[in-house]
């Protein structure tokens, strides 16, 4: 390097430092909950995001991962961090609904034909209106990342026909759209939180489940179910949270930083996502999981029934919310 070069890109190092230095942020320790354990699409997308605010702060900004549910389940942590006693967490939007009403228009069983609607729509304006809601409750939504199409898994026996659900013990999330969709279909719906569920389908107090191939694998839940149904029956977003407390202490620079993160977090989370899911399917089969599809008319019969449910969701989170994410779909759909 010349001379000049040198003292050009010092220079430059220079500026950049100072900016740098001139934000407003201040040394902060993050507390992030996560209910999968770290060497999973969730873990790896944490780490990536408190690697980027650790970046972006100059080292001030600290985000201690803790994943495995070891601060709680979804619902425990949404709580502290509403107190203000953990700052982030990232967990699925249908435990929220006891929260914020509106998430339950995410559980509306074939919302999306695929992943590209969904990314569309949730991080349009819908999306955001949703998001929003949370703040007077006490949170405060960066940004949704995709834990991704559901499938059922259960230890009793394939399931090929509607009538082969009737009375599995299926968990499902704490939520009533998933309790009523599962009751509907004629399984015995039990609601139980995410970290309870392995030793639930290891002592057998459950048959089966329901979660993307990702959790399906990354849970190891091939080692406690045999059959696996490729269902697709809803897509289910994540969500990362802050608690608002502690957001509102925070500088705009500080905000930033997480905003940012956030927003890079999903892009990463969302790529490595549908990689590993496209991959995940294979893997199970490999580890000994026996993999049947739905016959068109059986896969119609579930999906008529399933979307008897779509009314009450409508009642519930309002009408025009309802309709607003209809034409947000469809306007994805063609596009
Ligand atoms: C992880 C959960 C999980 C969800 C569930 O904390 O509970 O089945 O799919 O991803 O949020």
């Amino acid at each position: 390097m010349k001379l000049k070069q040198l003292v050009a890109a010092l220079g430059i190092a220079l500026v950049a430092s100072s900016a740098a230095y001139a934000q407003d942020i201040k040394p902060r320790l993050i507390r992030f909950g996560y209910g999968l354990v770290e060497n999973s699409n969730q873990g790896r997308a944490v780490k990536l995001f408190a690697e980027e605010v650790e970046k972006a702060s100059g080292g001030k900004m600290k985000v201690r991962a803790i994943g495995a549910a070891a601060l709680g389940s979804d619902v425990q942590m949404q709580q502290a961090l509403i107190g203000g006693a953990q700052e982030m967490m990232v967990g699925s939007t249908a435990t929220l609904v006891g929260i914020t009403k509106e998430m339950a228009i995410w559980d509306t069983p074939f919302l999306f034909n695929n992943a590209q609607e969904a990314d569309v729509v949730l991080d349009g304006p819908v999306g955001q209106k949703i998001i929003d809601k949370l703040q007077e409750k006490g949170l405060v939504g960066l940004v949704y990342w995709e834990n991704g199409f559901r499938n059922l898994t259960n230890n009793k026996q394939p399931v090929a026909k509607l009538e082969d659900l009737n009375g599995i013990k299926l968990r499902v999330m704490q939520n009533n759209v998933f309790l009523d969709s599962f009751k509907s279909l004629g399984a015995n719906a039990v609601p139980l939180p995410f970290s309870e569920l392995f030793t639930a389908l290891e002592t057998k107090a459950v048959d089966g489940q329901e979660n993307p191939y990702n959790t399906i694998l990354s849970s190891k839940f091939y080692e406690v179910q045999k059959y696996l149904t490729v269902t697709n029956h809803v897509y289910s977003p994540w969500i990362v949270l802050v608690s608002k407390k502690w957001w509102d202490g925070l500088s705009k620079d500080e905000r930033d930083v997480l905003a940012n993160a956030a927003k890079k977090s999903r892009d990463f989370e969302r790529k490595d996502t549908r990689e590993e899911a496209a991959k995940a399917l294979a893997e199970l089969k490999a580890k000994g999981m026996q993999v049947n599809e739905l016959s068109a008319a059986e896969a119609n019969r579930m999906r008529s029934k399933l979307t008897q449910v779509n009314a009450s969701i409508a009642a519930n989170v309002g009408q025009d919310l309802w309709n607003e994410v209809q034409a947000a779909v469809e306007k994805a759909r063609a596009s």
